[in-house]
C-alpha cells in the first residue's frame, strides 16, 4: 500500500452568500448584508486545487450540498418560500465547502485495526452547519466505500465536533504511524467553544487511537480574538507544528509530548510580538495549507492576504531566509471564501490513504478541472444579494447548478442528498 496525502476541496456551492451566520466568526459578522460572487468563488477554488495538483500533489474535491436544504426545512416545519428569512438564510449556506469541517480523518497506521477512520463531524453548535453532516455523510460512504475505510456517523449532539479543523496529525511521514492532536475548546469569550473534548474523546475511541490521542485545550484568548476554529491559529504537516504563541491554553505538555513521541518532531512558533493575534486572524497566516511536496520539501499555501498583511509578509520574509522547516510559499486567491471565515487550508479535507481506494469520481485531473470550470462558467449565479435568497428564480438556479456538476462528475447517487 502507498500511502499519500490527498487533499479533497469542496467545490463552492452556487448559493454561496453573505449572511453572517456565524457568531465568532469576524470575517461573516463584517461581510454580512455584501453581495457575493458565486461564480467568481468557486472559480478561485477551482484554480486553487489546479494549483496544488500542478505542486506534484494527489486532489480530490466534494460536491456542494443540495440547497436549499429541503430535508432540514420539512424538519421545522416549512419550505424555502415560506420560511421566516432568517431560517431561509440557514437553509442556503454554501457553507460545506469548508470541507476541513467535513470530518476528523485518522489513517491506518495510527488505527487498531488498520483501517482510515473517519468520523463526520455534527457541526450542532451553528444552525446553518448542523444540517451538513447529512448529505456530507453521503459523499464519504461513497468516495469511502472500499475496507481500507470505516466510515462513522456523527457522535451525539449533546457533544460538538466541528471535524478536522480542530485535529492536527504528526508523524514522521504520512505512511507512518503517528500522533493526533485533538484541540477542543472550553471558553471563547463572547464566542461559543465549538469543539468539545467529549467529542474528541468519543473520536479518538471510534478511531481505536489508543494513546496514539492527545488532547489540548485552544486558548480562551484566541477563540475570543476570532480563532473559532484550531486551524485559524494552528496547523500541523508531517513532524511539524506550526503555530501562533497564543494558540494553546498550556502548551508545555502538548510540546512535551510531541517532543517524546514524534521521531523530528519540530516547532516552528510565531512570536505574538512578530505576529499579533489579530494579524494572524485576518490574514489567516496559520490557515495556509502545510503541505510535503513530491521531493520532501515543505511548502506553504497562504491566502493572499498573508503577502498584504506587513508584519505577516516580513515573518515569512524572515523565516524563508533562515532556511527553516517551511521552504516555499505559494499565494492563492481565494478572497470570496475568505470574506466568509475560510482560508486554504478550511476548503480542504486531507486525507491520508492509497489513491487506489478512493472513488476516482471525487479525484480530479486538470481536465476534470476544466470541465468543472466549465459547468460553473455556465451555472453558477454572478452575484447573490442575501435579501433575495427566497427568489424563485434563484432558487431554481441554484437546484438546477447542483444538477450539471453531479452529471458532469456522473455522481447521479447524490441527486438526493
Ligand atoms: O463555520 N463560515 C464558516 C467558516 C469555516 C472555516 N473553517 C475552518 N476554520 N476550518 C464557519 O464559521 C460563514 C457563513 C455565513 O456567515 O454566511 C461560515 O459558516
Amino acid at each position: 500500500m502507498s500511502i499519500v496525502e490527498i487533499n479533497f476541496d469542496g467545490l463552492i456551492g452556487p448559493s454561496h452568500n453573505y449572511a453572517g451566520l456565524s457568531l465568532g466568526n469576524l470575517a461573516s459578522a463584517k461581510n454580512a448584508g455584501h453581495i457575493s460572487q458565486p461564480r467568481a468563488a468557486a472559480l478561485q477554488g477551482l484554480e486553487k486545487m489546479r494549483a496544488n495538483l500542478h505542486l506534484g500533489l494527489t486532489q480530490g474535491l466534494f460536491l456542494p450540498q443540495p440547497r436549499p436544504a429541503d430535508a432540514w426545512l420539512a424538519e421545522v416545519g416549512t419550505t424555502i418560500m415560506e420560511a421566516d428569512p432568517a431560517i431561509a438564510a440557514n437553509a442556503m449556506s454554501a457553507s460545506s465547502m469548508w470541507a476541513a469541517n467535513a470530518a476528523t480523518v485518522s489513517p491506518a497506521p495510527d488505527t487498531a485495526d488498520g483501517k482510515c477512520h473517519l468520523t463526520v463531524a455534527n457541526l450542532r453548535t451553528m444552525p446553518h452547519r448542523s444540517h451538513e453532516w447529512v448529505a456530507t455523510l453521503a459523499q464519504l460512504r461513497l468516495a469511502f466505500a472500499s475496507s481500507a475505510f470505516a466510515v462513522h456517523g456523527p457522535v451525539p449532539p449533546a457533544f460538538g465536533d466541528e471535524g478536522a479543523a480542530n485535529h492536527m496529525r504528526l508523524a514522521p511521514s504520512h505512511g507512518e504511524a503517528g500522533v493526533e492532536v485533538f484541540v477542543y475548546g472550553v471558553s471563547g469569550g463572547p464566542f461559543p467553544a465549538r469543539q468539545h473534548v467529549e467529542a474528541s474523546k468519543a473520536i479518538a475511541r471510534l478511531h481505536q487511537l489508543g494513546d496514539r490521542a492527545i488532547f489540548a485545550a485552544q486558548s480562551e484568548e484566541a477563540i475570543a480574538a476570532g480563532a473559532f476554529h484550531n486551524d485559524v491559529v494552528a496547523v500541523a504537516n508531517g513532524p511539524v507544528l506550526f503555530a501562533h504563541e497564543k494558540a494553546f491554553e498550556d502548551k508545555a505538555p502538548l510540546l512535551a509530548a510531541l517532543d517524546a513521541r514524534v521521531p523530528g518532531f519540530e516547532l516552528v512558533e510565531v512570536p505574538d510580538a512578530e505576529v499579533s493575534l489579530a494579524d494572524a486572524i485576518k490574514s489567516y497566516l496559520f490557515n495556509s495549507q502545510l503541505l510535503t511536496l513530491p521531493g520532501g520539501e515543505m511548502a506553504l499555501v497562504c491566502p493572499t492576504e498573508c503577502a498584504e498583511t506587513p508584519s505577516v509578509k516580513a515573518w515569512i520574509d524572515r523565516h524563508l531566509a533562515s532556511n527553516g522547516a517551511i521552504r516555499r510559499v505559494e499565494f492563492v486567491d481565494v478572497r470570496q471564501s475568505m470574506a466568509n471565515g475560510g482560508g486554504p487550508a478550511c476548503l480542504r479535507l486531507r486525507v491520508q490513504c492509497d489513491p487506489a481506494d478512493v472513488d476516482p469520481r471525487f479525484l480530479v485531473d486538470d481536465a476534470k478541472l476544466d470541465r468543472l470550470a466549465a459547468v460553473v462558467g455556465a451555472h453558477w449565479p454572478e452575484e447573490i444579494d442575501g435579501r433575495e435568497l427566497q427568489s424563485e428564480t434563484l432558487v431554481a438556479t441554484i437546484r438546477k447548478a447542483r444538477l450539471a456538476v453531479i452529471d458532469a462528475l456522473n455522481l447521479n447517487e447524490l441527486t438526493s442528498s
